[in-house]
């Protein structure tokens, strides 16, 4: 199987033609810096998803490196292009201190942004490591959601904790969380049903779930983790802000990087939001979910490590 860096590089291809190729062709295309080159590498960095905040940041610091630097040659501009770009992605250490302890994580976000995938995926990776994994199927508004996590937990090996169907999630969040003290779980992963922040009922239950956990397992490590579909760009910024007016969400993970020319967003999001990305999802398949490292990111979006790490 092809190594964690190159599986990026590969997933981050369509990104890579939008942004990184048009950089370069204004890069090419321009031969000294002036104010029309700063404007096109503006559009391509908002083209790309990076945000018009993140890209103003990004390009005004750009501007004060080449005047310090005396730089002429628009090439010579690139390595402090991408270095901003890292630097604009800083959130502080991103901690992973729930894979550490007994833990539980709900994971949540308005439908089809691959919630129910992301629980399998990351099922499959704690098990990997050796963490006692349990699933909560906390989707039980419809039949098929139960079904589609039950061949997830089977792919990865780990138990999950079902109700019945049109049960209140709340009780199934009650059974696991129970069910994960008796059986001395590690990581408890809760799949939730996708809600919009403006059903008033729908957040008053997630409210009810994470009551439910805190009260039942107070000493259980925890996280909110929001799920956005990175293919949905802008959109995925105002379902992290109006979820945390509802969850303290404590990370994000992003999906779809894949299939997406924007991937621009992860930038957005890091920059904008300050939560940090925990992990990605670059497909369908259970090895499709890697940990988030923003330098790591740009690097593979911009190519410029050549080997493969482990
Ligand atoms: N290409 C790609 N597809 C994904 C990824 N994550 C989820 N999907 C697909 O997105 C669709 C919705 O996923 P699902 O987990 O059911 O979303 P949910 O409604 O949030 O639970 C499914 O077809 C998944 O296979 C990803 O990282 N890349
Ligand atoms: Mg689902």
């Amino acid at each position: 199987m092809a190594g964690f860096f190159s599986r990026l590089k590969e997933g981050l291809n369509k990104t890579r033609n939008n942004i990184v190729h048009g950089i370069d062709s204004v890069f090419s295309g321009f031969s000294s810096i002036d104010e029309e080159f700063y404007e096109e590498l503006e559009e391509i960095l908002i083209m790309g998803d990076i945000g018009v905040n993140a890209a103003n940041d990004i390009l005004e610091k750009l501007r004060r490196q080449v005047k310090e630097n005396h730089i002429k040659e628009p090439l010579a501009c690139k390595d402090f292009l991408i270095q901003n770009m890292k630097e604009q992605m800083q959130v502080g250490e991103t901690a992973y201190q729930f894979e550490q302890q007994q833990s539980v994580v709900l994971v949540i976000g308005v439908n089809g942004v691959g919630k129910t995938t992301s629980v399998g995926k990351l099922a499959g990776l704690l098990k990997q490591q050796g963490k006692k994994v349990l699933i909560a199927a906390a989707d039980t508004y419809r039949a098929a959601a139960c079904e589609q996590l039950t061949e997830w937990a089977n792919r990865a090996g780990v138990d999950i904790i079902t109700g019945s169907n049109g049960a209140d999630p709340s009780s199934v969040v009650y059974d696991a969380v129970n069910a994960a003290k008796a059986r001395h779980v590690d990581v408890l992963l809760c799949d939730t049903a996708g809600r919009l922040h403006n059903k008033k009922n729908l957040m008053e239950e997630l409210k009810k779930m994470n009551r439910i956990i805190d009260r039942e397992y107070p000493d259980a490590y925890r996280e909110n983790l929001i799920v956005l579909d990175g293919t949905t760009g802008q959109n995925a910024l105002n379902q992290a802000r109006e979820f945390g007016e509802t969850a303290n969400l404590t990370g994000i993970i992003l999906t779809k990087m894949d299939g997406t020319s924007k991937g621009g967003i992860a930038v957005a999001i890091q920059s904008e939001l300050n939560i940090p990305v925990k992990y990605i999802g670059l497909g369908e398949k259970i090895e499709d979910l890697q940990k988030f490292d923003a330098e790591e990111f740009i690097d593979a979006l911009f190519d410029v490590r050549k080997s493969d790490d482990v």
